[in-house]
């Protein structure tokens, strides 16, 4: 590869001449920019223990009234790029919010697109364009960009969940904003029961405008079940994996990031290669070592981790006697819109 000019090879005053006029030599950074072969990559290899964030929130709950922080979260902050930058990756956003009992989080929307993955407790709910969806463990709760959403717990424990939202993306599109709004009326019908089935689509016999998002909450209990009947199912099969898509479509439930969950066997190994998008993992059940070339992951039940992008990752099963079952979040529906996706094998 041929070395390019540097900015110090230029005279000092043709440097000057150039940044009074805005303008800048592009060869000296060419190749930062467009690096041979493999991206450079801010997004380091994390994980956040749940033993560690758990006491942290529920002193936040302490620390601060429900009143003052809109939305009471930790952020899980990627290293690579700053902590202040709030990311996880260069598309993702994860933090953990703590509801307590009787409090209240007010109705909001804003461009960014998240989900909710519940990590611990019983009684909380959000409600997302009118329609109110409970919380439990592993459930995942959609709340697109746009629509209305704000939580509530009449439950008597504090409640946890895992948020993850594309919101580094649209803040770097300087595309992020938020309205506060009044307190929804709750409507009847609920997704995950009209799309209980896999297959059987509700179907009204006069015609009515498609709604961009028809499922909402996708309840652990029915992804559990469809993981274990696939992996009877299907025996030999090396990947036991689902993704979470609109049940109108088949396309990713959300636009940008990609949801899926993926049950590991007792004790298996599971290769996956290396593809463009960064990778989130969340134990929604069990334990997994996670195999990554910088450092390996040990993760326990709730715990949490990020994986770059370009980077082959093995998993292991710890649990040599019972399934472990994982929440996976990536950026595959936005590489794939920008054509830049890639698996590498
Ligand atoms: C948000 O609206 C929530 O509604 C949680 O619970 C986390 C992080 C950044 C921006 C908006 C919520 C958020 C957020």
């Amino acid at each position: 590869m041929n070395d390019l000019g540097r900015l110090e090879d230029l005279p000092q005053d043709y440097r000057d001449e150039l940044k009074q006029h805005n303008l800048v030599p592009l060869w000296p950074s060419l190749r930062a920019v467009l690096p041979p072969k493999v991206p450079t990559r801010q997004t380091q290899a994390t994980m956040w223990a749940y033993q560690d964030i758990k006491p942290l929130l529920l002193k936040a709950g302490e620390l601060t009234p429900i009143e003052k922080a809109e939305r009471r979260v930790l952020v899980l902050a990627n290293p690579g790029h700053g902590l202040e930058k709030m990311q996880a990756s260069a598309a993702m956003y994860l933090g953990m919010q703590l509801l307590l009992p009787g409090e209240w989080a007010p109705s909001h929307r804003h461009t960014p697109n998240a989900v909710r993955m519940v990590v611990e407790g019983e009684g909380a709910y959000t409600t997302v364009d009118g329609e109110k969806c409970p919380m439990s463990r592993g459930d995942l709760i959609l709340t697109p960009t746009g629509l209305w959403h704000e939580h509530g717990h009449d439950g008597h424990a504090p409640v946890v969940w895992l948020d993850v939202l594309d919101l580094p993306l649209v803040y770097y599109m300087e595309a992020s904003y938020h309205i506060n709004g009044e307190r929804q009326q709750v409507h009847t019908g609920q997704g995950d029961r009209a799309y209980a089935h896999g297959g059987l689509l509700p179907t009204p016999v006069f015609e009515r405008t498609a709604r961009p998002y028809p499922m909402l909450r996708y309840p652990w209990h029915q992804a559990r079940a469809a993981l274990l009947a696939m992996a009877a199912d299907q025996p030999d099969q090396e990947a036991v994996q689902l993704t979470y898509v609109n049940p109108e479509t088949g396309a990713h439930a959300q636009n940008i990031l990609g949801f899926y969950a993926l049950m590991l066997r007792p004790g298996q190994t599971l290769r996956l290669p290396a593809r463009s998008p960064a990778c989130v993992f969340h134990v929604i059940e069990g334990g997994v070592d996670i195999d990554v070339p910088t450092q390996p992951l040990k993760l326990g039940e709730a715990d949490t981790c990020c994986v770059p992008g370009y980077t082959e990752v093995t998993l292991h099963n710890t649990k040599l006697d019972q399934s472990t079952f994982i929440f996976m979040a990536d950026e595959t529906p936005l590489h794939r819109k920008l054509g830049v996706y890639e698996n590498r094998g």
